[in-house]
């Protein structure tokens, strides 16, 4: 394996696989599961970003699967950071480099800092220090979250990322009670892009489109100052699938309108992929229940419960003002007074 010597001087757009750089920042080595997805989103994260970049990771099956003692896949300077500290593992490295750089202390160059975290990492425990870094503009860093809807290193416990009705260890089906879990899932980008008009670029990805979510990494690191992904990650072992199915299931929680990808930059949405490609019109989303089937995790699920994740699904692309991003319905009799257009992007006519 080679790996180039020269610094990034810019990460430009990948048009398609021919232009993904050969060169793996992230090698055999680690021991995550067959079918890992969120192996996939290092794999891809690293080789979009290139070897100038650091990369820092809470703690979670990305770190502990990845950094078994003696034995690491990273080909780039890698650190652990404690769980919920991704955001603050950032900003520090960030300011940190700079400070070293500003004193003469490192030659002035362009390094990427990428900081990882888990759902329960991230959406959970390390919210408030993701928001916090997504408010200095003047410190550039990536946090990926790479979602893979469980605390899995720890055998699977729920958080606010498990999807309606899901079992976990800790939402068990049973006789008393068919589903232990019934909140929506917390909508992470969406909220994050509404309340950090400072940060350029925040995206929701998922490695079933590989070219896509590389290309959303390296605008991230080019635009500078602090931005975010979110990724989502389908996980044999808490999603009780056979590991072949990994991408398939990633393809389905987009096309089945679940997982919508976007990207706000510069405080303007732009959907990408399939997600576009539906939202005008050009593609039809998928019965949420070919998603469902697939997974054991929503085996006991009845056609009611299948219904009702539908009805949540259908709302989010026919209620929500920005279909999937943004969860607010205008009253009716304030539609005038606010300047938005809530006409659905598949109704509005093309320019002649
Ligand atoms: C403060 C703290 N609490 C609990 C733990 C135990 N712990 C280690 S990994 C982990 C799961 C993290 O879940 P997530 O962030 O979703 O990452 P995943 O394991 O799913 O990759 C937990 C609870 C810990 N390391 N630190
Ligand atoms: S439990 Fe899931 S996320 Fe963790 S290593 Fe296995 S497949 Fe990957
Ligand atoms: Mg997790």
């Amino acid at each position: 394996m080679a790996v180039a010597a020269t610094p990034n001087a810019t990460l430009p757009q990948i048009k398609g696989v021919k232009d993904v750089p050969y060169d793996e920042l992230f090698v055999s080595g680690h021991r995550t599961c067959q079918g890992c997805e969120s192996a996939l989103v290092m794999r891809h994260m690293i080789k979009a970003a290139g070897p100038r970049t650091i990369v820092l990771g809470s703690t979670g099956c990305m770190y502990v699967a990845n950094t078994t003692y003696y034995t690491t896949p990273w080909v780039v300077p890698w650190m652990h950071t404690q769980l919920g500290a991704a955001g603050s593992a950032a900003l520090g490295t960030s300011a940190g480099l700079k400070v070293l750089m500003r004193k003469g202390k490192l030659p002035n160059e362009k390094i990427n800092v990428i900081a990882f975290c888990g759902d329960g990492g991230g959406a959970d425990m390390g919210l408030g220090a993701i928001s916090a870094t997504l408010t200095h503009k003047e410190y550039n860093s990536l946090i990926l979250l790479y979602d893979n809807e469980s605390y899995a290193n720890t055998d699977i416990q729920l958080s606010s990322m498990t999807p309606y009705g899901a079992i976990t260890t800790f939402s068990p089906t049973g006789k008393a009670k068919r589903l232990m879990h019934t909140r929506w899932k917390k909508n992470v980008p969406g909220m994050l892009a509404a309340g950090h008009p400072e940060s350029r670029y925040i995206a929701a990805a998922c490695a079933g489109y590989a070219v896509d979510l590389m290309n959303k990494i390296r605008r991230a690191l080019e635009v500078g100052g602090p931005t975010f992904i979110h990724t989502i990650d389908p996980c044999p072992k808490g999603w009780d699938y056979h590991p072949q199915y990994s991408q398939e299931l990633g393809h389905l929680a987009v096309e089945t309108g679940i997982w919508p990808l976007y990207e706000v930059f510069d405080n303007k949405l732009n959907l990408t992929g399939p997600t576009r490609q539906i939202a005008e019109g050009r593609k039809k989303r998928k019965p949420v229940v070919e998603y469902l089937k697939r997974q054991g995790r929503f085996a006991h699920f009845t056609d009611e419960d299948v219904d009702h994740f539908q009805g949540e699904v259908d709302k989010m692309w026919e209620k929500w003002l920005i279909p999937g991003v943004i969860p607010f319905t205008i009253a009716e009799k304030d539609r005038a007074l606010l300047r938005v257009d809530t006409t659905p992007l598949h109704e509005v006519k093309k320019p002649a």
